[in-house]
């Protein structure tokens, strides 16, 4: 009898052990994973703003452009051009014959002319954006005048003209064209607007009905 109870408690504690066993394999299936350990890198990025240092050297806004003082057309027209409000210029064009260039320089404005009525007037013009001025100079041109264009009665005549906003059309420096050759006009305008000046012209014009075609040439335009 001894034998088989000693044997029930054997059976018994290896029934608990057993059990115990199973539970606590159960208890690690269910547990959770141990946290991860994260770690956190901060990227700190710094933006710099650097302001330069402003010196103010801003000195009077000049509202002239500087004067080119001569125009002698040694390669080109310089900006001058056939300006239409004279259409007694069909043309012009930039010379190099020497024989047509004023003072021994190089090269000279022709101005091809037609003048017939009522194309009684050549223009030659030169534009200026910013102004220039003109006030205390002497304009100054030269034109050649050919020997069938001098012999016409009454003369042709040749002028200078400046315009601005200020002042409109002002003009001076007159010579009648009856001198075959290199003839020189000049004139010192004055007056409102000639310190604004925008627009210089170079004039050629008849006062009667005597038509006339041909070549003049413009060279050596100063304002001095
Ligand atoms: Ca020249």
């Amino acid at each position: 009898m001894k034998r088989v109870l000693v044997l029930i408690l054997v059976l018994s504690c290896i029934a608990v052990f057993c059990l115990l066993v199973s539970c606590q394999k159960s208890i690690n299936a269910t547990s959770p994973e141990p946290e991860s350990t994260v770690l956190l890198t901060a990227t700190i990025t710094q933006t710099v703003t650097i302001t330069p240092t402003v010196t103010n050297t801003a000195t009077a806004t000049p509202t002239n452009t500087p004067i080119i003082t001569k125009y002698s057309f040694p390669s080109d027209l310089e900006g001058w051009y056939r300006d239409v409000m004279g259409m007694g210029f069909t043309s012009v064009a930039h010379n190099t014959d020497p024989e047509y260039s004023a003072l021994g320089t190089t090269g000279s404005a022709q101005a091809n002319c037609n003048f017939y009525s009522p194309m009684n007037l050549g223009y030659m013009s030169r534009d200026y954006s910013p102004t220039i001025n003109l006030d205390g100079k002497t304009i100054k041109a030269y034109i050649y005048v050919p020997s069938s264009l001098a012999v016409l009665s009454p003369s042709y005549y040749a002028h200078i003209q400046i315009h601005s906003l200020a002042g409109g059309y002002t003009f001076g420096g007159a010579i009648d064209l009856d001198t075959e050759g290199w003839n020189l006009m000049q004139w010192a305008p004055a007056g409102i607007g000639v310190n604004e000046v925008d627009r210089v012209t170079i004039v050629v014009g008849r006062t009667a009905p005597n038509d006339w075609s041909g070549v003049v040439y413009i060279d050596e335009i100063s304002y001095e």
